[in-house]
């Protein structure tokens, strides 16, 4: 029998890129204290549709916390230690929060991981985010920490072009992905997230990423 027999390329057991670490379920010590974070900035900072520099609505609600927060408009992308909307400076950084993106930035090899930026990304079905660097931050030397909730996500993975398949992870809830390394400014996205019902969030995925800005 030939190795193509047994797998197809499509399920051929890949290796995951250098730099970056998937935390299978890491998340789920802090499941209840992040959720009721996550509701409380919510509530002081909505969730809202950024505009694209190019003038698109982003299918993805965002919002940030921490002293410093992502945003978008017909400027340009930046960090902004105020909300626009809002003209106040963003939630401050809940605990629980800093505290799993720091235990996560450990295990994968980061000593000294302090996030000033946390970005709230919330997907209802269909949401989507294409393929993009992130090259807003001043040191790419700190990595990214991402944390899935909700509804499952595949995450795509485009590494240094835009024109590579993109390799895929199914990412589920309560995973921790920390991006460090050669894959700190690969690019990425998020496919359109299947329609589904989760026992905590209902329609919605929710991603956190917690960075270092400045
Ligand atoms: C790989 N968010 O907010 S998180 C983003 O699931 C973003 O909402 C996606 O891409 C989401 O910018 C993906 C994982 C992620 C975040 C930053 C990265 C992966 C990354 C930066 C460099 C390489
Ligand atoms: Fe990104």
């Amino acid at each position: 029998m030939q190795e193509s027999d047994l797998f197809t390329s499509s399920d051929a057991p890949r290796p995951l890129p250098v730099g970056l670490a998937w935390l299978e379920g890491f998340a789920l010590t802090w499941e209840d204290a992040l959720l009721e974070a996550i509701t409380r900035v919510t509530a002081a900072a909505p969730l809202r549709h950024l505009m694209t520099p190019g003038g698109q609505r982003m299918s993805v609600a965002m919002t940030n916390c921490g002293p410093l927060g992502w945003i978008s408009d017909r400027c340009g992308y930046r960090y902004s230690a105020l909300d626009p909307q809002r003209g106040e400076p963003w939630p401050a950084l809940p605990a629980p929060l800093r505290e799993v993106a720091v235990a996560a930035a450990r295990a994968a090899g980061f000593e000294s991981f302090e996030p000033d930026a946390c970005l709230i990304n919330a997907y209802t079905p269909g949401a989507r985010m294409s393929l993009h660097q992130d090259r807003d931050e001043r040191d790419f030397n700190a990595p990214i920490v991402s944390v899935s909730l909700g509804l499952p996500a595949v995450f795509l993975f485009g590494g240094d072009t835009r024109r590579n398949r993109p390799l895929r992870l199914p990412l589920t809830h309560g995973d921790v992905v920390v991006w460090g390394g050669p894959a700190r400014l690969a690019f990425h996205g998020v496919a359109p997230v299947a329609d589904g019902q989760h026992p905590r969030l209902g329609r919605q995925r929710i991603n956190l990423t917690l960075r270092r800005a400045r």
